[in-house]
Order: C-alpha cells, then structure tokens, then sequence
C-alpha cells in the first residue's frame, strides 16, 4: 500500500473509533461507574478507562497487527524503543473531570511511526470538539483548519498552569511560576493537559505549562503544536523525551523564549 494510502485508512479508523468510543463513555453516564484509586487519593481510575483503552487495543490489533500500542492503563504493549508505528492512547485524559463534572475529557491519540509524530486526535467528547493533525498537512478543529500561531507577550497571554505549582512544591522553584501568574493577563486550569495543549495549538490558551505528564498525555498535543508553529519543551527548555515523564512548557513563539526566562535562573 503507498504511504499516502496506509495513512488515510489509519486517520479514517482513528477517527470513527474515536468517535464510536465517546458514544460509549457518553452512555456509560447512564451506570454507576466503578471508580478506584491508583497511587494515592486523587489519582482515580474508571472501569470506562479500562474498557475504553482495551476498545482501542482490541481494533488496533485485529486491524494493524503489526502496529504497537502505550496506553495508561498498561493493556497495551511493553514499549521500550520507538521502532515502527506506535498508538500512544489516554482513553480518558481528565478521569476526575470525567467523574465529578461529566464534561472537560477527552480521548488522545499521537500516532508515532519510528519516534517521529505522524497523527495527533484529541477529543474533547463533552462538546464533541475533534482536534485533529497530520504530519505535514496541518491541524484541525472540527471542518476548521487552525491557522499558524502568531508570538505573543507575557502581558497580553492566557496561560494554563494548575494551582499545584504556584505554591512551594518539590519540582519547580514557585516564585518564578508565581512572576509568570503575575506577569500574565489571566490563568486557567482546565485538568485535562490534552485537552489544554489542545487549546494552545488553537489559541484559545497562549501557553501551557505542566512539571509532570507522561507520553499518553502529551503524544498527541506535540503533534497537534507542531502543525501550527508552537513550541513545546520541558520547562528547563531541554526536549521532550517520547516515551518518558517529563515537564511540559508548551507556548506560542517568543511567549515560549520569555517564560523560559522566568523559568531557568
Ligand atoms: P488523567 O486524567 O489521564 O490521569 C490533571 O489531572 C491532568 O494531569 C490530567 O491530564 C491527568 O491525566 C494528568 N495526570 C498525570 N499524572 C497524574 C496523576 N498521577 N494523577 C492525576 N492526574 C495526572
Ligand atoms: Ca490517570
Ligand atoms: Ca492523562
Ligand atoms: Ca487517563
């Protein structure tokens, strides 16, 4: 099949899975959910995590045998290298939101061929807002294709950070997080990083910033980012490693460069 085919096919199933499995977590409202905890009191999981990531998995397998799948919660493959084609799947990116508001979820998908970002789908299933990116082709809200990001200014910027940071914390120095709350025109935290660097690659965030995310939450948003010219790195401006945890400062141009400043002393 030529490279152009093989990911056509790819985008048209990622898409209708997609959609097929917000129709399940919609109707899933009508049960009791079974909800438990995983490392500690707020990091909860669903039976719908679950059964949506192996939803997934099982139309992965039995469509692309050959493709490899990292999902949270660990139905899928032992990825330890980045050969091949990988689907990096949150079923649900926001499980609290999921649980206590019904809405501000979503389903992320990145789809890497050889580490190298090929699809990126976040879907926000509470207003059906499909983002969508293909590598070289541009990125999409909906019908809606997103136009490049222009710079932007501390001063005139809306930016993403949870509350967690701007108090004294074991993995960023708070006073600089507090310059940027201060500094900015408005915060915001939505608790869905998918759907937050979403936001970001359509502008309706200036900047994003995060200290630990892990590559279900991120895969699709680099992708996403890169289609419209923003710049995503941890916080001390290193890159982003693929198949690890890392810190994220995701921006548009010259906000990235000036909160980066704040960052790094
Ligand atoms: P999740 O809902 O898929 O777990 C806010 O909680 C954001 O941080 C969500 O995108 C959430 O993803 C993510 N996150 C990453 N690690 C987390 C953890 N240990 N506990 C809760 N949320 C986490
Ligand atoms: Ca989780
Ligand atoms: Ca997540
Ligand atoms: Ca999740």
């Amino acid at each position: 099949m030529m490279e152009k085919e093989k990911w056509r096919k790819i985008e048209q199933l990622a898409k209708a899975w997609t959609i097929e499995a917000a129709e399940l977590l919609q109707k899933s409202f009508e049960n009791t959910l079974t909800i438990t905890y995983k490392s500690h009191i707020a990091d909860l999981v669903t039976n719908m995590d679950k059964n949506i990531e192996k939803f997934f998995i099982d139309k992965i397998q039995n469509t692309f045998p050959e493709h490899r799948v990292l999902g949270e919660e660990g139905y899928g493959d032992d990825i330890q290298d980045k050969s091949g084609i990988i689907w990096i799947i949150d079923p649900i990116d926001g499980t609290t939101n999921f649980i206590h508001q019904q809405s501000n979820f979503a389903i992320s998908i990145g789809i890497y061929e050889n580490g190298s970002g090929k699809m990126g789908l976040i879907y926000d299933v509470g207003s059906k807002n499909l983002y969508f990116a293909k590598d070289g082709e541009g990125a999409y809200l909906n019908d809606l294709k997103l136009s490049k990001l222009d710079k932007a200014a501390l001063s005139e910027a809306v930016v993403g950070v949870n509350a967690t940071w701007v108090g004294p914390n074991k993995r960023i120095n708070h006073e600089n997080v507090q310059e940027i709350v201060r500094k900015s025109r408005g915060t915001r935290s939505y608790g869905s990083a998918a759907i937050e660097l979403a936001y970001v690659a359509s502008g309706k965030l200036d900047a994003y910033m995060t200290m630990r995310l892990s590559p279900w939450d991120f895969a699709a948003g680099l992708i996403l980012l890169n289609e419209v010219g923003g710049i995503a790195t941890k916080t001390n401006g290193k890159p982003i490693q693929l198949l690890e945890q890392n810190s994220i400062l995701a921006a548009k141009p010259g906000l990235h460069e000036e909160m980066l400043k704040h960052l790094i002393k």
